[in-house]
């Protein structure tokens, strides 16, 4: 356990987990080849396993969750049009405005309480077909809602959402970066929370424990195009095998023990819950990232006063603070970050 064994316990994101023993092993002695040609085996192993798992035609390694997002809205839209999405959509609040400034799209944010839209509010959202008001071209979801605390969309609202949409001929993109902990928190397939999408981006680098990468799933010409535009950005890579190991180990090995964290992130949330001064709802935890509000001062302040007593937060935007539970924890480090929480607040 890193976290442990270094002092520091770690809560910043799920993406600081190092690759596993196993994944290091068949990252050495991964089969590769020349992935622009498309000629590295375990690459392409990799993303017919994914596929499959996604319940997608084809699907395409790509080196970030950013980049397979932004990958989706460039094929999924044309210049000038609208893409619908929640407010606090990573899309919308960590990509750099990256989807305007490389797909020319302007992005309709609608507020939600818990990080989806109902289809309502997505049938309000989608402009009129007049020719003289912006298009509508792609409706963007997230699924675990990141910025909402980790929470699982309503599947009924993802399908209603995806009716509404093949109603009105619109494609819709999933960013599933933590797909596989909404499917192990409830029990059900990837596949299943995929169906109602058109494409769909997973990351292998989060709470999977993979050391880079995320898959981009759709329908076999869409991934055929995904494949222009990704070397087009920069990210066409070589002997990456080497990389696309590890993420085969991390879909083998990772995806059930996704349960764990989200039992170590219930178990964070209810000890903070008792302190007086942070306010959060264990009941509201459902994966692996837990936030809480601070009563006093500022998540800076109190994110650095946490530093200091080793432990490390991603602090938000005012009173916001987010902790997220991986495997490189285990039930001792969040005990000890509670603890030391309340001694700093
Ligand atoms: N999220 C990171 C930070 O960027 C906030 C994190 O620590 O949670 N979609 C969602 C929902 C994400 O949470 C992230 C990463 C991405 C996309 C982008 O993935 P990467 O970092 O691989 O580009």
């Amino acid at each position: 356990m890193s976290g442990a064994s270094s002092g520091v316990i770690d809560l910043r994101s799920d993406t600081v987990t190092k690759p596993t023993a196993a994944m290091r092993r068949a990252m050495a002695e991964a089969e590769v080849g020349d992935d622009v040609y498309r000629e590295d085996p375990t690459v392409r192993r990799l993303e017919e396993e994914a596929a499959g798992r996604l319940g997608k035609a084809a699907a395409l390694f790509v080196p970030s969750g950013t980049m397979g997002n932004q990958v989706a809205i460039r094929l999924w839209t044309r210049p000038g049009q609208e893409v619908i999405l929640e407010a606090r959509s990573h899309i919308i609040d960590y990509e750099l405005g990256q989807m305007a400034a490389f797909s020319g799209v302007l992005a309709r944010a609608l507020p939600s309480a818990d990080g989806f839209l109902t289809p309502e509010a997505v049938r309000a959202a989608i402009r009129p077909p007049i020719y003289y008001v912006s298009k509508t071209g792609l409706i963007a979801l997230e699924n675990t809602h990141n910025m909402a605390g980790g929470t699982i969309a309503p599947q009924q609202d993802m399908e209603a959402i995806g009716a509404l949409a093949r109603e009105r001929s619109l494609p819709v993109h999933l960013d599933g970066a933590r797909l596989f902990n909404a499917a192990v928190a409830l029990g059900r397939s990837a596949a299943d929370l995929a169906a109602p999408c058109d494409s769909v981006m997973v990351c292998l680098s989060k709470g999977l424990g993979a050391p880079v990468g995320s898959i981009l799933a759709g329908p076999a010409d869409f991934i055929d195009e995904a494949l222009v535009v990704r070397k087009r950005l920069g990210g066409g890579m070589r002997q990456v095998g080497i990389l696309a190991a590890a993420g085969l180990v991390a879909l083998a090995q990772q995806i059930d023990r996704l349960a764990d964290d989200h039992a170590l992130a219930r178990r964070l949330a209810e000890r903070i819950g008792a302190i007086p001064g942070v306010a959060i709802d264990p009941a509201r935890v459902a994966t692996n990232i837990v936030i809480f509000e601070v009563r006093q001062g500022t998540s800076e302040e109190v994110a650095g006063r946490w530093k200091q007593e080793g432990v490390l937060c991603l602090p938000l935007e005012g009173r916001r603070v987010r902790a997220v539970t991986h495997y490189d924890l285990g039930p001792q480090d969040i005990d000890a970050a509670a603890d030391r929480l309340r001694r700093v607040v």
